[in-house]
């Protein structure tokens, strides 16, 4: 199995490095790793990973900047990313750490580095144990702050 990275230079966490270590530790699954500018240059990116460097599945990493301009653009980067994954019918995990999710640049960092490692998981359970997924259908998962929960206890 062969895994994809697709992350940034514009985010202000380095999330391409932390999914590649988490995906280290499944000696089983091989990595590329792609680094564009921005958001909007992911899905491309991520379609290539599929097709032309074989990966299986695809982590696109992606930091939307604090202004109205920029969530405009996430919701573009977003579609695209959403339309790569339908021509090429593979999975591509989104995981994109808004700036102004975080109070300031400690959390920010924090919060990426959770988030990133949280999807890695999520990218391998998809492809290698799904079953895993299914086990915590309902709870209430989050990446990055605290878990929802269960509604019913
Ligand atoms: O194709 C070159 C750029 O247009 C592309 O890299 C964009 O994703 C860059 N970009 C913006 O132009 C913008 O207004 C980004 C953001 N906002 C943003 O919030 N986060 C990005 N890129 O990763
Ligand atoms: O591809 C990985 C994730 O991007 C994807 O699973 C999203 O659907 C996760 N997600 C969000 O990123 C978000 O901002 C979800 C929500 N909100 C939400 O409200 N409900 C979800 N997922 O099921």
């Amino acid at each position: 199995m062969k895994i994809g990275v697709a992350d940034t230079t514009f985010a202000r966490v380095n999330m391409g490095a932390f999914v590649v270590d988490e995906l280290r530790k499944h000696a089983s699954v091989a990595i590329e790793r792609y680094t564009v500018p921005g958001f909007k240059d992911l899905p491309v990116a991520c379609k290539k990973l599929i097709e032309e460097r074989g990966c299986d599945i695809v982590v696109a990493l992606g930091m939307p900047g604090g202004k109205d301009k920029d969530k405009m653009c996430a919701h573009e980067a977003s579609q695209g990313l959403m339309l790569a994954q339908l021509m090429t019918n593979r999975h591509i995990i989104e995981v994109f750490v808004h700036e102004d999710e975080a109070e300031n640049d400690r959390e920010l960092a924090w919060l990426a580095e959770r988030r990133a490692r949280e999807h890695a998981e999520n990218a391998v359970n998809l492809i290698l144990r799904p079953q895993v997924l299914t086990r915590q259908a309902g709870t209430g998962q989050r990446q990055g702050f605290e878990d929802a929960g269960p509604a019913r206890q």
